[in-house]
């Protein structure tokens, strides 16, 4: 699978973004986006905690040791990527429900946020704003090692507040 980073094709990854399946990449997708327009080195694979075990098992535990400083883990359904990735490295997780075709991502919502004490997994909200919002946690955890990225966040945020107008318009219907 191809790595979506804007850094230099040498930079090492300091995000891993990981998701149960292909069908996740829509929605995961704009989380690799918003790391890449942070400059962000990050990393995109799949990684199924049902369908691919042991190639969860290899990620979680190598992580840390490979330099990554956070992993955004998306799933849908029965959404155990992030706790699982959770339960297997020190690293913050956070997980990102898919929005699932049966029950509208409240299934990989719920399954996500209900870890038990002592396991914690940032659960963002059911796709799109998730995937990006997640993104943004990811390099705010970058940024405290990272002029640049903070600097990049910091731009970021205050193009989006000068792209709020003062006063509503009528928009064609
Ligand atoms: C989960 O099952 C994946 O995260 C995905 O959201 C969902 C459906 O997967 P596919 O059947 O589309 O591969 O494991």
């Amino acid at each position: 699978m191809t790595d979506h980073s804007s850094a230099p094709s040498d930079a090492a990854p300091r995000v891993g973004l990981i998701m149960g399946s292909q069908s996740d990449w829509a929605t995961l997708r704009h989380a690799a986006e918003t790391l890449s327009a942070l400059g962000v080195p990050h990393e995109a694979r799949i990684v199924s905690a049902h369908r691919t075990p042991q190639r969860l098992y290899d990620y979680a535990h190598a992580a840390r040791g490979r330099g990554l400083k956070a992993v955004i883990a998306g799933a849908g359904g029965a959404a155990h990527l992030p706790g699982m990735c959770a339960a297997m490295t020190p690293l913050p997780v956070f997980g990102v429900p898919v929005e699932s075709k049966t029950l509208k991502g409240l299934d990989s919502l719920l399954s996500i946020v209900q870890m038990p004490a002592g396991v914690p997994v940032g659960t963002l909200a059911i796709g799109r704003a998730g995937a990006v919002n997640a993104a943004l946690l990811a390099a705010a955890v970058v940024a405290l090692s990272d002029d640049a990225v903070a600097a990049a966040l910091d731009a970021w945020r205050a193009r989006q507040t000068d792209a709020v107008a003062d006063r509503p318009v009528d928009e064609p219907a």
